[in-house]
């Protein structure tokens, strides 16, 4: 499935396309995303979508990430289901600007979180493979390509540190383990062996340095983005 990830990205480079140029933000819970998302407030060409959170702690007054978290077992699938139904309609929502800026994905969805949770035991068997034929039928049926991804790489200490210092209710019991597996689940996708996949692009951030250095390397990183024809 990983293998075919590069394949779902080329395929719809067709004349088929029918999406701005998408650009994905990865990177362990607490990474910095939200930070890194804002700096590319002042560019016009550049539509931001954030990641519904607020959505998943208030549907019809359910904060299903809350009872994901309190027991997973139980809620696991039912949260996972509506983050791939929330995640297809971001994918998708029409942008008026020339580049799309997303937080997260269908794919870090289905890559790290579900595989975790699978991995886990949080998921049983026919749960996992139900997420996973929705998974592909969308991939098979859908635009849903991406042409960059920046992955914030952070040490899961460091991710665990922020998180902490934001203090989201519902993600008082993560713990560093459950985030070094998140994290290893990214590396696997991102940069098997070490290596950033090339297809589509991977740009790999430090991001362990503080809001200060971080602002240079977003400067940095801003025209190969922004001035992509320049
Ligand atoms: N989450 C999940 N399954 C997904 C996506 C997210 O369980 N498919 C959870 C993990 C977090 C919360 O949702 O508890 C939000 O996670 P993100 O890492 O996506 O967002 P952050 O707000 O942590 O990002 P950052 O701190 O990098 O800005």
């Amino acid at each position: 499935l990983l293998r075919s990830f590069s394949q779902i990205c080329r395929r719809d480079m067709s004349s088929l396309r029918s999406r701005p140029y998408t650009v994905v933000v990865e990177g362990n819970i607490g990474s910095g995303k939200t930070t890194f998302m804002d700096h590319f407030k002042q560019y016009e060409d550049v539509a931001l979508f954030s990641e519904p959170v607020d959505k998943w702690t208030n549907v019809e007054s359910h904060n299903l990430l809350g009872i994901m978290y309190k027991d997973p077992k139980k809620w696991a699938m039912t949260f996972q289901s509506y983050v791939q139904l929330t995640m297809v309609n971001m994918h998708k929502q029409r942008c008026p600007e020339p580049i799309k800026m997303m937080e997260r994905s269908l794919y870090s969805a289905r890559f790290c979180f579900v595989e975790n949770l699978y991995e886990n035991g949080y998921l049983d068997g026919p749960e996992y493979v139900v997420l996973d034929e929705w998974f592909k039928w969308i991939c098979s049926n859908l635009d849903i390509g991406v042409d960059m991804i920046v992955y914030l790489r952070t040490h899961p200490e460091v991710a665990l540190e922020r998180m902490k210092l934001r203090g989201r209710e519902e993600e008082s019991c993560v713990s560093l383990s459950y985030l070094r597996q998140l994290h290893n689940l990214h590396e696997k996708w991102l940069c098997p062996g070490g290596v950033p996949i090339t297809s589509p692009p991977v740009y790999v951030v430090d991001a362990n340095r503080s809001f200060s250095e971080m602002e240079k390397e977003m400067k940095r990183i801003s025209p190969l983005i922004c001035n992509r024809n320049n």
